[in-house]
């Protein structure tokens, strides 16, 4: 069986320079390769999900959701960025057309789950970012992982880049709330207001560091 990455597999980004056609079969076929991405590390994570929370006495992971980005946010976010609208850079630059979000009880159980996949054999951990202990301007706070995902295809192994997105459920309520208000909207939110969003980030980032410490001192009494 041959191995290799979805950035080098010649058959499908030949030609990897020609503009992107979201009607085209190509575009169509790598989407179809993502959303197999997608669904080989829901499955992962869900069962990750199930051992990790019949171990413990909570759950330590509340909630593992996928989706697959949508041509139109694809394409958005590469303009955004201003990279040539080409398959290369589709394959190779945007790394969250598969991504998975983690939601986990509290902040510690984070960076355990992210321990464990970096163990899982078949699971190639190429980037971090930690959003917690650096939040983001805006007050967005998340860890980030990209991952090789190795995908079957025919008699071909491909790896396929997925992102997964851990949060605490406060860090998710902020920033689902956030996305609609601000993040994804063309709509500038007056300077006040960024100001609020900020400020309950780490007002709720307090509350996640409370919470925690009540519930880990109660687990050692
Ligand atoms: P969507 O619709 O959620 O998929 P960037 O650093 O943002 O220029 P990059 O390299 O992809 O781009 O990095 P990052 O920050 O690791 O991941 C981007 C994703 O994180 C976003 O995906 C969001 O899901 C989330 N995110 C990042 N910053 C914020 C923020 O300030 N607020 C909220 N609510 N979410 C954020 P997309 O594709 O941009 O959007």
């Amino acid at each position: 069986m041959k191995s290799i990455s979805l950035q080098n597999e010649k058959s499908i980004i030949s030609n990897g320079i020609t503009p992107i056609n979201v009607e085209s079969e190509k575009f169509n076929l790598i989407m179809n390769i993502y959303k197999e991405t997608n669904r080989q590390l829901l499955i992962k994570l869900d069962n990750m999900k199930k051992t990790i929370n019949g171990i413990n006495d909570y759950e330590v992971i509340s909630k593992v959701k996928g989706r697959v980005k949508s041509p139109e946010s694809i394409i958005n976010k590469m303009k955004k960025k201003n990279y040539n609208l080409n398959y290369s850079n589709l394959i190779t630059k945007i790394n969250d057309i598969a991504g998975i979000r983690v939601i986990c009880t509290f902040k510690d159980d984070i960076y355990k789950v992210v321990d464990i996949i970096k163990q899982m054999p078949d699971l190639q951990v190429i980037e971090e970012k930690d959003y917690i202990k650096f939040p983001k301007k805006s007050g967005y706070s998340a860890y980030h992982i990209i991952v090789e995902v190795p995908i079957h295809i025919l008699n071909n192994q491909i790896y396929v880049k997925a992102e997964i997105q851990f949060r605490t459920t406060s860090m998710d309520f902020w920033a689902m709330n956030e996305h609609k208000l601000k993040y994804k909207t063309n709509k500038e939110l007056s300077f006040i207001d960024s100001k609020k969003l900020v400020f309950y980030s780490k007002a709720l980032n307090i509350l996640d560091n409370q919470m925690m410490r009540v519930y880990r001192k109660q687990e050692c009494t």
